[in-house]
């Protein structure tokens, strides 16, 4: 493990390092304990650098075989080295070559970055710093190199030996061994270096490009599992052909190749022609693998085929600028997906993912900017914020300047950075040349932290014929940024009429209001519209376009208008969810107060009313039927939060939507079961979606047969998991449950992803008992707390998935949460800190939980030889 220097990266130290290195030539010798690495590193010395200034090469818990300055052996004189540093005293000339020999025991790497191994295969993890895991180098993304690389391995043990870039020269070797070249023409950071050797499976593909290159596509997998790649394949040809029509981007070299492991940090990774993948989102069949697996593997596969050029081509300058390649893949992967599905239901999902899993970030103890100014560990900084929120700013650049001129903004990107580290400014600096924007006040939206605020209200004056918003901003203070500048918020709207269509305003004052959206840019705007003798209904951030809270005073029957009527599908959705989100937060105050919840009789029927509207495609209605989940009302109710209460008065509505709907429902139910040959695409997982979400309000009275018939009968994935959680969750404890849960482990007990599903349906079993089922679990044979699939899906779905369990009043949850990140840590400090990021909300609890949260926190924070990745998040989230 890395020692925790506690040294904190900022921003502003920012400087170019003194040298450069142009070509990389690297050598493995690999073998599981003793993996020789011969680094041949041409180093240049910047123009106005002494030749005396000392080459300082990162390094992380290094062992130095062999040092030697053009050829000759170094002098001890000539250099220091430890684990993590190796500072050399350079020879005069302005170029020369260092030639450095370190040894490595992937065997032994349990912390998956640098060079590791998956199932006996060897593989490489080196986004953010794990380059210098396998040998010393000027390890950040401004270092630019060319790299061509040669491995040799036994014939058995390794069959396949892969790295980035087009494939060169390859054969025997004596002693049953074998080598193979790689180079790579495009200059790369470290970060994208990649290497894979091992025994796998495949299947190929070629794909022709617009320009007509001809690229061979291997997709790797375990022996036996190459049919599951076939729909990652698919994906990766209909990418590619998607970023040459929707931004001109062919790809340039002469493979890709993808690999699936099954013990991998996070999702994927895009080093330059072959990405690493987590096997969760490679292998798909109806089988083994749900909808939603499916829509994953699409997205995982375009979002790292797109860094090709938005992270590869185009890199960052450091990694302060991580969403520059982040944020903005994401933006495309979700266009991606918008065009391969229904953009509608792609868009509600994001936003619910984005107040899932980014609000609460922005509103709690670890918020930070879009782009972070400081950072003590960069793996710490992979996170909703970057991310989501990052595509969520990219995608307010394309409203602000309208689509054509965004993509005039893009190509210029293109154009001018190919090839460079760039940053954010040099990014927003294209589209103010393209549109001739003035985007400075926007850039706060990549500099300042907090989820903007804005309350708005309505009024109407029949004698000026005029509607009239009140519209006023805030972002709320965030952990070392107490004062905040007001921001440019493009509020998209429309002013719905009595026919629930869009009415035309006459005049527009108060604001600029431009195709649709009126820019936010002061703390308080009167925004008033002309040509309404009668009131229209306002439909306000349509299609999210800002990602905001927003405080409007709006009554339910002008909601109810919305959901029914509005010409904006996200909209209607939105409209929906905030009745729902509304009666639910009344709900769980009523049961706090002992009281039996009421519910507004026209939002019940409005539920029937969508459940039944064939104007409505069924993954959309499964959305809008899909009740605010029981953290989502947490995060609105905001503070002093008791996950009983909510508990409570999300299943009363549950139950009086089911009670006052249960014969559409069941009528619909019966209608979706149609025994269509598997597909899995959007029309019939959407139709797959809506029957299982009938399925949990049909079960909800208490009848388990119809969950146990759909169990028994299911064909795919989707269906079986579906009736499975409603039976675990609804019907827990009872013989058709427990024969379920027992089949299924019996049945798919050797495939750790499918199990990953058991796993996970039994972790947010809600209510207080699931703390020692989870821990009994931790037990069990399939379980393994070394990788970190196994231990997201039981863990780490406890931990983010179940209000009541996790959250028990006695603080059991959190201890055994504790408990577990500590485990984790010792092998793999960055899967512990990503772990222990479910306790960032901890503040938000009543003082019970509070208090128990606390000392959890305290305790881990205590602990002697904390890794810097754990302490960065506990120091924080209790700070
Ligand atoms: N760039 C990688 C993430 C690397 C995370 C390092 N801790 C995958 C992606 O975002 O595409
Ligand atoms: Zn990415």
């Amino acid at each position: 493990m890395r020692s925790d220097t506690g040294q904190v990266f900022r921003l502003e130290d920012y400087r170019p390092s003194d040298y450069l290195i142009p070509l990389t030539h690297l050598d493995f010798d690999l073998s599981p304990e003793a993996t020789l690495v011969t680094a041949e590193l041409t180093f240049e010395r910047r123009a106005g650098v002494a030749d005396t200034a000392p080459v300082v090469l990162d390094g992380d818990g290094l062992e130095l075989v062999g040092l030697a300055i053009d050829g000759k052996p170094a002098k001890p004189g000539d250099f220091e080295a430890t684990p993590d540093l190796l500072t050399v005293k350079p020879p005069r000339a302005k170029r020369f070559v260092l030639t450095i020999g370190t040894r490595l025991s992937p065997q032994t790497n349990t912390q998956l970055m640098g060079l590791y191994r998956s199932n006996g295969v060897y593989c490489t993890q080196c986004e953010a710093e794990g380059f210098r895991r396998i040998t010393y180098f000027l390890d950040r993304p401004d270092i630019l190199s060319i790299y061509s690389v040669r491995m040799e391995a036994p014939k058995k043990d390794a069959p396949l030996l892969l790295s980035n870039g087009n494939p060169g020269a390859h054969g025997d070797l004596d002693g049953e061994r074998h080598y193979a070249e790689w180079n790579d023409p495009f200059p790369k950071p470290s970060y994208l270096f990649a290497l894979v050797a091992g025994d796998l499976g495949s299947i190929r593909s070629h794909f022709v490009t617009k320009s007509g290159r001809r690229v061979e596509l291997g997709i790797f997998v375990e022996h036996g599992k190459e049919a599951r790649a076939v729909y990652a394949m698919d994906a990766l040809k209909r990418s590619m052909c998607w970023d040459e029509e929707k931004f001109g981007r062919e790809y340039d070299l002469d493979v890709f190749n993808i690999v699936a492991v099954s013990d991998f940090n996070m999702g994927a990774m895009e080093n330059k022609g072959l990405n690493v993948f987590n096997d969760k989102y490679v292998l798909a069949d109806e089988e083994t693998a749900t909808d939603a697996d499916y829509a994953n593997i699409e997205a995982v596969i375009a979002h790292e085929y797109f860094h090709n050029w938005t992270g590869n081509r185009i890199t960052c300058r450091d990694w302060f600028q991580l969403c520059l390649k982040e944020g903005l893949t994401v933006f495309r992967d979700h266009e991606f997906s918008a065009d391969q599905r229904s953009r509608a239901v792609k868009r509600i999902a994001e936003v619910r993912t984005l107040r899932a899993h980014q609000f609460p970030e922005d509103q709690g103890p670890l918020a930070h900017p879009v782009r972070p100014r400081r950072y003590r560990e960069i793996n710490n900084f992979y996170t909703a914020t970057v991310y989501e929120k990052g595509s969520e700013v990219v995608r307010m650049v394309s409203t602000i300047l309208g689509e054509d001129a965004f993509r005039r903004g893009m190509d210029l990107y293109f154009e001018r950075h190919d090839g460079e580290a760039a940053t954010v400014e040099d990014f927003l600096k294209v589209f103010e040349d393209v549109s001739g924007q003035d985007l400075s006040q926007f850039s706060l939206w990549y500099n300042q932290a907090g989820t903007p605020n804005l309350t708005v209200k309505t009024s109407h004056d029949p004698a000026s014929a005029e509607l009239i918003l009140d519209i006023e901003q805030s972002v709320p203070p965030t952990p070392n940024e107490s004062r905040k500048r007001l921001m440019h918020i493009p509020l998209a709207f429309g002013l719905v009429g009595s026919n629930g269509h869009d009415a035309a305003y006459t005049s527009a004052e108060g604001a600029t209001v431009e195709n649709g959206v009126i820019h936010i840019r002061k703390r308080r705007h009167q925004v008033r519209f002309g040509g309404f003798p009668q009131r229209p209904v306002v439909s306000l951030n349509r299609g999210f376009s800002a990602p905001i809270t927003l405080s409007v005073q709006q009554r339910s029957e002008d909601r109810i208008f919305l959901a029914r009527h509005d010409d904006d599908l996200y909209s209607r959705w939105q409209a929906l969810n905030t009745l729902f989100t509304d009666a639910l937060i009344a709900a769980s105050r009523q049961k706090r107060g002992g009281k039996t919840p009421k519910f507004n009789a026209g939002t019940i029927a409005l539920a029937g009313a969508i459940a039944e509207d064939e104007t409505l495609e069924p993954a959309y209605r499964a959305l809008a039927l899909a009740l605010p989940g029981e953290a989502d009302i947490a995060r609105e109710i905001g503070s002093n939060i008791d996950p009983d209460a909510i508990f409570e008065a999300r299943e009363a509505l549950v139950s009086a939507i089911a009670a006052a709907n249960g014969e559409t429902f069941a009528e619909l139910y019966e209608k979706l079961s149609d025994k269509a040959p598997f597909s899995p695409d959007a029309a019939n997982a959407g139709r797959r979606a809506l029957r299982n979400v009938l399925l949990d309000y049909l079960s909800a009275g208490g009848d388990p047969t119809r969950a146990a018939d759909q169990y028994r009968t299911a064909t795919n994935m989707t269906d079986r998991a579906g009736a499975l959680t409603v039976l675990a969750h609804r019907h827990g404890g009872s013989k058709v449950s427990t024969a379920a849960l027992t089949a299924f482990e019996k049945h798919y007990g050797p495939d750790p992803l499918v199990m990953d599903k058991w796993f996970m349906i039994q972790a947010t079993v809600p209510g207080p008992e699931t703390v020692e089922s989870v821990a009994a679990l931790m037990e069990h044979k399939r379980f393994s707390i070394a990788n970190p699939n196994r231990v997201r899906a039981l863990v780490g779905t406890f931990a983010i998935a179940n209000q009541t369990g996790f959250n028990r009043r006695d603080g059991a949850g959190y201890r055994l949460f504790g408990e577990t990140v500590l485990k984790v840590e010792k092998r793999n400090p960055q899967v512990a800190a990503r772990l222990a990021t479910a306790l960032r909300s901890w503040r938000s609890f009543e003082p019970e939980r509070q208090e128990q949260a606390r000392i959890v926190l305290a305790g881990i924070a205590s602990t002697p030889g904390l890794s810097a990745d754990l302490r960065d998040i506990v120091e924080r989230t209790l700070a």
